[in-house]
């Protein structure tokens, strides 16, 4: 399955390494073929290269759309080498085999990434590139296809130890990363056009995207990982900029996905708001006059969780706010900017990491979602429901108070991104009980409040906070024990879904109990 190497196509965007590769390649007696840009920094180097333009006869046309694409070029990559039929093609019609295809592609995310027109961009969309990747990769019994200049030097390695020749491993492992460029290439293009374009049509999309890091393990040390992004350029943790600490993990850049987006729901116009996350999940969620105040009134919800936790802000980070935070140990924190006054006290702290990005994520961004089941995968526009302020109907003879409102609604959107079962207690806008991931309504209240008691007695309140709070519910409550559970507790007005079979019972046991519901009809279940 060895098969040489005496005859490549050089054709880059990405010159990095051309001239190196080039050079290597004449020294081991490979002729050159290439084209125009790439063709002049070989030749200009002194290297002996050959124009493809003089092997198809068509010179390159149409501003370079056209110079590739000819039964030249793809007879030479796609010959069956041991076809008697197909050997007799290319004696028929002039074609030389091609051995070895080097290509990047045009820079198409690159150019989306720094805001160029729409026109600029389709003139970056690629054609000849993949068209050439795909027919070298299909033929990879025979041919090699470099698509990332990180493989050059292997490719060298592979020719020396088998004496100008490859093995038929080495092509397949370059195909199968050939074919995940170019799959990656047109997700891109696709994504870029659902937003760049208005379709009144449904769309679909796909996900294949580029390595951004390979991780040093998954969920656990012995699961592989990697961070792959899609190509937008959303404010997020996939776009966002490092600058210190550690490599981040799998699990820390989950946790600050969820806790910036979740933060990202209080818009700054509003004030200041601080989210602390653990395990995917908020343990504890504020607003404040100031971020400082944000940051302390998220951090009383569950002092004990926030250890080693995430921290995400709506706003740049400050100098007061980074001391606090450096107070106790915390993996990662992110906000949109950070001040050189703040950036100064984290730099002590060599194993925390900040991270900023150019603005917030954008809750309403039309997002798909994936998640892998066995066989399959489910595929689901991301939740960006909200319910608006004269959606909400109040079903309780207690009315809430404007105050009451305010703190239903805060709890409302927390809940949206706590995992189901989610209860949320919220006290003059600052979750004061979280309680997630229960397979039941009535345990999740429980625990939530069991927490808020906790926290009551190691600040040495004289009560829980969640006396006197508003509670939400991410789905209805079936029955009425969950919202008896809450108003136990010390709620005294609750937001929920509603449509229950058994709505009535939970509205009698709210009117019973002198509390306000409010329903959303919406519902916000999180897996
Ligand atoms: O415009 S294209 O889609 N048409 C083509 O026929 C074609 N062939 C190669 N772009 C084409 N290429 C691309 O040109 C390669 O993928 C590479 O990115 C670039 C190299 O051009 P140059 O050598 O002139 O710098």
């Amino acid at each position: 399955d060895l098969f040489p190497v005496t005859r490549a196509l050089l054709s880059v965007s990405d010159k990095t390494g051309l001239i190196e590769l080039g050079q290597a390649l004449s020294a081991r007696g490979v002729e050159l073929l290439s084209t125009g840009g790439s063709a002049k920094a070989l030749r200009d180097a002194g290297l002996d290269v050959k124009d493809v333009a003089e092997v198809t006869g068509f010179p390159e046309m149409m501003d370079g759309r056209v110079k590739t694409l000819h039964p030249v070029v793809h007879g030479g990559l796609l010959a069956v080498r041991d076809n008697d039929a197909h050997v007799a093609a290319m004696d028929e019609h002039g074609i030389g085999g091609i051995d070895l295809l080097v290509v990047n592609l045009y820079p198409f995310e690159e150019t989306v990434a720094k805001g160029a027109d729409y026109a600029t961009c389709i003139e970056n969309i690629d054609i000849g590139g993949p068209a050439m990747i795909r027919s070298a990769a299909k033929n990879h019994a025979f041919v090699n296809v470099v698509t990332d200049v990180s493989d050059y030097d292997a490719l060298l390695a592979e020719l020396d130890a088998n004496d100008g020749q490859t093995t038929l491993a080495f092509r397949k492992g370059l195909a199968q990363t050939a074919y995940g460029r170019t799959a990656a290439y047109d997700t891109a293009v696709s994504t870029w056009m659902a937003g760049a374009i208005d379709l009144d049509t449904p769309r679909r999309r796909s996900f294949a995207g580029t390595v951004r890091q390979e991780l040093r393990y998954g969920e656990n040390p012995h699961q592989t990982a990697s961070f792959y992004t899609d190509g937008s350029d959303r404010p997020g943790v996939a776009t966002a900029t490092q600058h210190q600490g550690k490599e981040l993990s799998y699990n820390n850049i989950n946790d600050t996905d969820a806790a910036f987006e979740l933060v990202a729901e209080f818009d700054p116009a509003d004030g200041p708001a601080v989210a602390i996350i653990k395990h995917a999940n908020p343990c504890g969620v504020a607003r404040g006059d100031t971020l400082l105040e944000a940051y302390t009134k998220a951090f009383d919800c569950d002092r004990t969780s926030a250890f080693g936790g995430i921290v995400a802000l709506n706003m740049p980070l400050d100098e007061a706010t980074a001391k606090a935070i450096a107070e106790i140990f915390t993996e990662v924190v992110i906000a949109p900017g950070a001040s050189d006054a703040a950036r100064a006290v984290f730099a002590a702290k060599k194993n925390l990491r900040l991270l900023t990005t150019d603005g917030l994520p954008d809750p309403a961004a039309p997002v798909t979602t994936y998640r892998q089941v066995a066989g399959g995968m489910l595929v689901q526009d991301k939740d960006t429901g909200r319910v608006a302020a004269d959606a909400l109907r109040v079903v309780t003879k207690v009315q809430p108070t404007d105050a009451q409102m305010a703190d239903l609604q805060f709890a409302w959107k927390v809940a949206k991104h706590v995992k189901s079962n989610a209860i949320v207690y919220v006290k003059d806008g600052a979750t004061v009980g979280v309680g997630a991931g229960q397979m039941s309504r009535l345990d999740s209240a429980l625990i939530a409040a069991k927490k808020a008691e906790r926290m009551a007695e190691a600040m040495d309140l004289a009560a829980p906070l969640t006396i006197g709070s508003a509670v939400a519910s991410d789905a209805f409550f079936p029955f009425a024990d969950g919202l008896l559970e809450a108003a136990a507790a010390g709620a005294t007005c609750v937001i929920q879904p509603g449509g229950s079979m058994r709505d009535d019972e939970v509205i009698a046991a709210a009117d019973e109990a002198g509390i306000a519901m409010v329903f959303t009809g919406m519902r916000h279940f999180k897996h």
